[in-house]
């Protein structure tokens, strides 16, 4: 037993400085599809489903639905069923990924900004903003940030701050593609399966319907035809841009301001390193 144990650890060893050495050049990254499995080839990897919370529910309660919100701080407001906020997910110990030791919450998404976690059902606030027009997007999470794929636990409306001014972004019955994961930073085992996850509104994937095309650092790794959570592996140390894009069954990209998500990740950032980028920062660092 001790020596298979001392023979993983030493595998497990040389399978990160293989990680760790070489491997900048955007070229190694070619080979998109998933058979090519090196510790240097960044691969997207279909998931399977978490457990299921059929009965899960969300209302967000304030900033409700074009209600014009006269405060410096915008507080938000939500009830939710179905779905035990704070509770672990069962299994998140096992699924070799990153997880919130506070449990399952609500992923709260202002504009095109990261999410930030919520773990409770008010008095959560989002912080200052420009007065006008934003658009609030809010769903349950599993402790291992899987967003619940429910409909009903699913919100998106628009609100204003001071002044009922500026466009809606959000137009009803239209696709909408909203990301969630990865976010922020990754450290150590969390690095070698990284959660990829987005919510999808009024659009079907499937080979003959819409689809996502993920981009890691500016190359498509691959088009998504079904809805699951996905894992990214291979990812070196350094910063990293995920971006999707929605595409109709026309193959071309879908409009709407948000079909097209772009979010900046530090894989293993050295302690010394200076913040994420100005849109991570806040999102990042008020966690999980
Ligand atoms: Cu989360």
């Amino acid at each position: 037993m001790r020596f298979s144990h001392l023979a993983m650890s030493s595998l497990a060893v040389a399978a990160l400085a293989l990680a760790g050495c070489g491997g900048d050049t955007a070229d190694d990254t070619a080979a998109s599809d998933s058979t090519a499995t090196g510790p240097k080839v960044v691969a997207i990897v279909k998931g399977e489903h978490g457990p299921a919370f059929p009965d899960a529910r969300l209302t967000v309660i304030s900033p409700a639905a074009d209600e014009v919100v006269n405060a410096d701080s915008v507080m938000v407001r939500v009830s939710l069923t179905g779905v035990e906020l704070k509770a672990p997910t069962p299994g998140e110990q096992s699924k070799g990924i990153n997880f919130s030791n506070d449990g399952q919450h609500i992923h709260v998404i202002i504009d095109d900004k990261p999410y930030m976690a919520m773990y409770q059902q008010d008095s959560f606030s989002v912080g200052a903003l420009d007065p006008g027009a934003h658009t609030l997007r809010a769903f349950p999470s599993r402790s291992w940030h899987e967003s619940i794929k429910v409909p009903a636990a699913f919100v998106a409306h628009t609100f204003y701050v001071k002044e009922k001014s500026g466009e809606p972004k959000l137009k009803a019955g239209e696709p909408l593609l909203t990301y969630s994961r990865p976010k922020g930073d990754y450290k150590g085992d969390d690095t070698k399966r990284v959660l990829l996850d987005f919510y999808l509104t009024n659009a079907e994937l499937g080979p003959d319907k819409y689809k996502v095309v993920a981009s890691i650092d500016g190359e498509v790794k691959d088009t998504l035809t079904e809805w699951v959570p996905y894992f990214i592996e291979g990812l070196a140390d350094g910063e990293h841009t995920v971006s999707l894009q929605l595409i109709g069954p026309d193959g071309q990209p879908v409009p709407g301001e948000f079909n097209a998500p772009r979010q900046t990740i530090r894989v293993n950032p050295a302690e010394t390193a200076s913040a994420a980028p100005a849109t991570d920062t806040g999102m990042a660092s008020m966690g999980h």
